[in-house]
């Protein structure tokens, strides 16, 4: 764990950048870093991210849009049952039903989420659709599932056998004890910048495995499993969504980038105030990932492990990122 010293002059450095940030004016603060721009550029989370960004790369290459980029992105391990943590295939609660959580969120400050949603294999498209066509910002459970069908999306089976043994298994003992890294691969976050140079996010997963019935974890929670602010940068999650909604993590970490930390600076920072705030933090996995409105991204979490990754015009490649313990 970092020591007091280090947190402190981590305080400090955002502090006085907070300062000198706040002689200029916004729009002067960032026309420096925007001169040296990478985009179009996607990062996500784990391994399963190369797959999911090479088609929302085909997107950004096009000249597409962010927001795009990122729902057509994660739609990949949403439909892949070998991701045991993502939409069809995903391990299901304690009752043997696979539920789903998903948000997006655009250059705007649009929104959509889907929590709790269950037989509709890609709820990050019910999400955009929340975002596109409601006045709300989140649907679930029943709610969630009948506007799916309204607009066109069939009810399937997402409990795959696989899933289903491993939930036979879990049974026998049903000790519910979260744990780290599954499998070394979990909840997709993914973040664009296109060319117009413009954020998006989106975020999705089958959630915590063998959960209670009804549980919604932070990945459809704006603010705590994703944020974008479009003049800032953008940041998702993935680990023990109840560590981010208490800390309201993700909105954190880009609020950490506004006062001038670099996104690798900001995820840690966002680690530590978990570390600080919540006793148990050692017991769980806990990652973020965020990207600014230059193109730079960088990554931090609690236990080693967690890997992402990151996708432009040089290619792709899998990073690992920094943890505290
Ligand atoms: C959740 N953050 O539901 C998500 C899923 C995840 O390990 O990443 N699980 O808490």
């Amino acid at each position: 764990m970092t020591s007091k010293r280090e947190f402190l002059k981590m305080s400090l450095f955002g502090t006085s950048l907070l300062g000198i940030t706040g002689l200029f004016s916004k729009s002067q603060a960032y026309s420096e870093v925007n001169k040296n721009t990478t985009k179009p550029i996607v990062i996500s989370t784990w391994n399963h991210g190369l797959a999911a960004n090479h088609v929302a790369w085909q997107v950004l290459s096009d000249g597409g849009k962010a927001i795009d980029a990122v729902e057509q992105g994660v739609r990949v391990p949403e439909a892949d049952p070998s991701v045991m943590t993502v939409g069809y295939g995903g391990y299901p609660d304690r009752e043997g039903k696979v539920t789903l959580d998903a948000c997006i969120m655009d250059e705007n400050q649009n929104c959509g989420s889907v929590a709790f949603l269950q037989n509709i294999k890609h709820p990050i498209s019910v999400a955009r659709l929340v975002m596109d066509k409601t006045p709300h910002v989140m649907l679930v459970g029943e709610g969630a599932l009948e506007f799916a069908k309204s607009q066109g999306f069939k009810e399937e089976n997402l409990l795959t056998d696989k899933a289903k043994m491993a939930w036979q298994d879990w049974l026998k003992e049903s000790k519910y004890s979260p744990v780290i890294n599954v499998e070394n691969h979990d909840t997709i976050g993914m973040l664009a910048l296109d060319n117009n140079g413009d954020l998006s996010g989106a975020c999705t997963t089958s959630g915590a495995a063998f959960k209670m019935s009804g549980r919604v974890g932070d990945s459809p929670i704006i603010g705590a499993g994703l944020y974008v602010d479009n003049e800032i940068g953008a940041a998702t999650a993935t680990g023990m969504g109840e560590l981010m909604i208490k800390t309201v993590g993700c909105h954190l970490v880009v609020e950490m980038m506004r006062q001038g930390l670099s996104p690798e600076q900001a995820c840690k920072a966002a680690v530590e105030r978990i570390a600080k705030k919540l006793g148990d933090y050692k017991q769980f996995q806990v990652g973020f990932l965020a990207l600014n409105k230059a193109g730079e991204y960088g990554s931090y979490c609690i236990q080693s492990g967690f890997n992402y990754a990151v996708t432009d015009k040089s290619g792709s490649e899998l990073q690992d990122a920094k943890s505290i313990l």
